[in-house]
């Protein structure tokens, strides 16, 4: 099934957690172990992706594992034009719109849009804005970090990704971020925006998840708690309660 139409159908009856696993972060049989747990938690979507550079082979042997652990969707969320892999369901084709690099603006885009055409995946266009810490993503990213209670200026970009067309749009403030995206940003852009508004960063327990749901997100992502926690099973349950 198309993944976009998938998400936009589970987001009629309820709101959506994905479970980002970056493939650098750990041994491929080790990411499909973590996707057992994650699928039994109650994940809907898995994301395969992360900002340092990861070559297609390593993306290709670790969404196989993940394959065989679940049943989910995989999306890449990719850090560069190499992050491909023909075994995905589908990849978000993103712009860091607050990036002051050309490359991760459209370079990147261009770079693998040939690639992409050829294999025939799906892509979802999507709209990503960094804010402070930022983290990795802020860094390698040249992101001009938006302020994670800066609603005018978060504002401005949400309404310009709408325009652009984009069909989701990203809250992202870095992996292993202290704190998410601040509520009134996220509330201030729902109220503004068509389009379903993911937040990611900083996710680690029920009453974050809780808050920024509440606050109007439609999909959340958390990807360190998975990785880093010693049950990820047991962190994990506890933020997909929040939902
Ligand atoms: C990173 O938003 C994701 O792109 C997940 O962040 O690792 O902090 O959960 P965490």
């Amino acid at each position: 099934m198309n993944v976009y139409r998938n998400i936009m159908s589970i987001l009629k009856y309820k709101k959506v957690h994905m479970t980002l696993i970056d493939p650098a972060a750990q041994p491929p049989e080790k990411s499909g172990d973590l996707a057992e747990k994650a699928d039994r938690a109650g994940t809907d979507f898995f994301l395969i992706g992360g900002s340092t550079d990861i070559n297609s082979h390593l993306m290709d042997i670790t969404i196989e594992k993940i394959r065989a652990k679940t049943e989910k969707q995989i999306i890449i969320f990719p850090g560069s034009r190499t992050m491909i892999s023909r075994y995905a369901d589908a990849i978000y084709y993103m712009m860091l719109m607050n990036s002051t690099n050309i490359d991760y603006i459209v370079g990147h885009q261009i770079g693998s849009a040939s690639v992409l055409k050829k294999l025939g995946i799906e892509t979802i266009p999507m709209g990503y804005l960094v804010f402070e810490p930022g983290m990795t993503v802020g860094r390698v990213g040249n992101a001009r970090l938006i302020g994670r209670e800066d609603e005018n200026t978060a504002l401005s970009y949400a309404v310009a990704a709408e325009f652009f067309g984009f069909k989701l749009l990203y809250l992202e403030a870095g992996s292993g971020a202290p704190e998410p995206v601040g509520c009134n940003v996220i509330t201030r852009i729902k109220e503004a925006v068509n389009i379903p508004v993911i937040v990611g960063g900083g996710i680690r327990d029920y009453e974050k998840a809780r808050s920024v749901l509440d606050a109007g997100a439609d999909i959340i992502v958390t990807g360190t708690v998975v990785e880093k926690h010693e049950n990820p099973y047991i962190a994990l349950k506890d933020i997909i309660n929040a939902i």
